[in-house]
């Protein structure tokens, strides 16, 4: 059994599939390795533990009895996983590919099929992210000057920055020499 594979379709149960988890982003466990059996018929509740527990950007947790699990962040339906509402630092960071750079410019950031646009605090977080989906441009966000106008923003359990919508005001692109 591949890993890697079950942890990305683990996370599109518990980020994206319509029914499958409450209010708050929780589903049993059980039915999470009843829907894995169904392509890998020898993965169970341990195989399980063991993504969660080595997940390295730990997209998951379990309740204090680990019968139930959720995702940390990243859905696409709308959910209230108790993210903290935090005061951002100043700058904040998010990758993307220059072929989106246009429509950024213009539109700004938002969620596309995600509830949130995702931001890191670090750059080389952006950078990754960014690769993911092409060429990488990384755009520092004023984060700390979004809030002052009324913005708010939110972290998720496994430190993700979240904000609804960036207007193009508040978007730099960094300069590519620096990456
Ligand atoms: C772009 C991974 C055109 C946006 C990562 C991004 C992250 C626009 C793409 C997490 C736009 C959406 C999320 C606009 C935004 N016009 N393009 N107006 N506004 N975009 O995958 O941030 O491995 O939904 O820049 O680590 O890339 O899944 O978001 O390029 O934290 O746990 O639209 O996913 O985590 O792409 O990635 P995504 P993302 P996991």
């Amino acid at each position: 059994m591949n890993l890697n594979k079950i942890s990305r379709k683990v996370s599109f149960l518990l980020r994206h599939k319509e029914g499958f988890f409450d209010e708050h982003g929780w589903s049993d466990v059980a039915d999470v390795v009843k829907e894995i059996q169904t392509i890998y018929p020898d993965f169970d509740e341990g195989t399980l533990r063991e993504i969660v527990f080595t997940d390295e950007k730990g997209r998951y947790s379990y309740n204090q009895d680990e019968t139930r699990i959720r995702a940390n962040q990243g859905h696409s339906i709308p959910v209230d996983v108790e993210l903290k509402k935090l005061s951002p630092p100043e700058i904040l960071y998010h990758g993307t590919a220059t072929r989106f750079m246009n429509r950024i410019e213009r539109e700004g950031l938002n969620g596309q099929s995600r509830i949130y646009v995702h931001l890191s605090s670090d750059e080389e977080t952006a950078r990754k992210v960014g690769k993911r989906h092409g060429k990488p441009a990384v755009l520092r966000i004023h984060a700390g000057r979004m809030e002052q106008d009324g913005y708010e923003f939110f972290l998720s359990e496994n430190h993700v920055w979240q904000t609804k919508i960036v207007p193009a005001s508040y978007i730099e692109r960094m300069n590519e020499e620096i990456l």
